[in-house]
């Protein structure tokens, strides 16, 4: 499939794949939650107390939550054995040894430290590597990632190539970095960049993917200045997905090997387990070098715990350790893809704009074009939270103006991302397809009455990460 750029070949190699009513989960049910669905009134009065903010809403009074995939999977029955098999010793627990297992034959390093979670592994990479002043340059770093480069004084780069920013263009591995933007940042000081930062899935953009081959030239550029390569490798699985799918010469080729190429571009990653490790809670670093691993555990040991387990109990690290194997399951991917996949085209159809192509973990309403009449400064996509909670008690996240936007803390002015999204993130193995078309269903509707939505004011703001936590009243 070469050349596969345009948004005609990019419908042609989706057909190539088997369409959803081809193929079943492929696994079944053996425990179920009950779902609570609460009146429209209710909904009004819950998102007014929360301060329009879906991060302060009690999650039983939300049918079915799409803020994050994060942490939210449904684990496996092997997985909820492996929880009975902890070894809480304090130190040396077989469990850390399972799991330096995985990440060895999965990833192919040899020095692993595990952390309570994605941003603990970040806090630790960071304050190992990054010095005041320095430059991390990234294809776009997730939230978290941005604000622990912030957080020593550096400066945080995103080097996402242009057609990663078109929203509506249906370009094929949108995660891709710009390498001519990349090789120049780096040469306005090379001693400044302590280290290249691959962000697999790229989420910020709609859980775009980075191809195998500006990977390898991302790290062949580093490689050439003596710069160290690191993979963010939360949506790892997802990412290898798309390479063997919609890049020529990959599809031969099974998830593993594509996981083990991939990972050999680079010098070690941070990873939040909670996405692609397929369980609750956790997070790891892992080092191909292990000068650098000593470096990292002066931080890990004080700030997560010691080396053997940083942050978690040995049953965490036990389900972590077999959730990496099965989530690099092709027949497992195709379903989870295929279902993200699934709601983006049902969206579609309903004529609402969405980021294209669909991503790997969620489809990402293009706020600002459905909202049309909101400034800015009016939060449109926060305005869409709302408003979808409020029409069927569905959650999603906003990634636009709140979560990626700042107050420049010389001029006071605000600093606007260039995107205004709207999130709908799947948890894995959690919903059907019938959850989707309910979330289609509700968002149409939102959609009849777009033009009457009101914007929101924020009313308090934290300085960093600030979405979590702000309070907004409607304007
Ligand atoms: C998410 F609204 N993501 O997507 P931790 N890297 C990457 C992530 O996607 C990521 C982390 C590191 C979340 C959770 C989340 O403002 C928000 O395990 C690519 O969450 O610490 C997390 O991993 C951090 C949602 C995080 C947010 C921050 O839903």
């Amino acid at each position: 499939m070469p050349g596969l750029s345009t948004m005609s070949d990019e419908r042609e190699v989706w057909q190539m794949f088997r369409s959803r009513d081809e193929y079943a989960e492929p696994f079944r049910i053996k425990v179920v939650e009950m779902l609570r669905e609460t009146t429209r009134e209710e909904r009004e009065t819950l998102i007014k107390e929360a301060g329009y903010n879906a991060f302060s809403l009690p999650s039983d009074a939300v049918y079915i939550d799409l803020l994050s995939d994060s942490g939210t999977s449904a684990m496996s029955d092997r997985q909820w054995a492996g929880l009975m098999l902890g070894d809480e010793a304090y130190a040396g627990s077989r469990n850390y040894f399972n799991l330096k297992g995985s990440v060895k034959d999965i990833m192919g390093f040899d020095f692993v430290a595990p952390a309570h979670q994605g941003r603990g592994a970040e806090h630790v990479l960071m304050s190992a590597l990054v010095k005041e002043g320095d430059r991390v340059l990234g294809n776009m770093h997730f939230d978290t990632t941005e604000g622990h480069i912030l957080l020593r004084g550096a400066e945080p780069v995103n080097c996402l190539a242009e057609q990663g920013y078109k929203v509506g263009e249906e370009t094929l591995f949108k995660g891709d970095f710009d390498l001519r933007r990349l090789e120049d940042e780096i040469q306005k000081d090379p001693r400044k960049v302590p280290f290249v930062l691959i962000t697999v899935t790229c989420n910020n953009n709609g859980g775009q993917p980075v191809s195998m081959k500006n990977i390898r030239e991302v790290s062949k550029i580093a490689r050439k200045y003596g710069i160290p390569v690191f993979f963010d490798a939360a949506r790892f699985a997802e990412n290898c997905w798309f390479i063997k799918h919609l890049e020529p010469g990959y599809s031969g080729k099974t998830i593993p090997e594509i996981a083990r190429e991939m990972f050999s571009y680079g010098d070690g990653c941070t990873m939040s387990a909670k996405k692609d490790a397929l369980v609750n809670i956790g997070g790891l670093l892992a080092f191909r070098d292990e000068a650098m691993y000593r470096k990292a555990l002066e931080w890990q040991i004080p700030f997560e715990g010691f080396a053997t387990y940083g942050g978690l109990a040995g049953r965490d690290m036990e389900a972590m350790a077999r959730g990496l194997r099965e989530v690099i399951d092709e027949a497992y991917l195709e379903e989870r893809i295929g279902q993200v996949r699934y709601l983006g085209d049902l969206l579609l159809r309903a004529g609402i704009p969405i980021v294209r192509p669909t991503g790997g973990h969620g489809v990402y309403i293009d706020a600002a074009a459905m909202l049309p009449h909101l400034p800015r400064k009016e939060f449109p996509a926060q305005a869409l939270v709302v408003e979808l909670y409020i029409e069927g008690g569905i959650r999603g996240v906003e990634l636009g103006g709140c979560a990626f936007g700042r107050v420049d803390p010389e001029t006071g002015e605000d600093i606007w991302p260039a995107l205004e999204l709207v999130r709908l993130a799947v948890p894995r193995r959690v919903y059907t397809d019938r959850h989707m078309a309910q979330v289609a269903k509700a968002l149409s509707r939102v959609k009849g009455r777009a033009s009457s939505v009101r914007g929101l004011r924020i009313t308090y703001q934290a300085p960093v990460l600030r979405h979590f936590t702000a309070k907004f009243e409607r304007v």
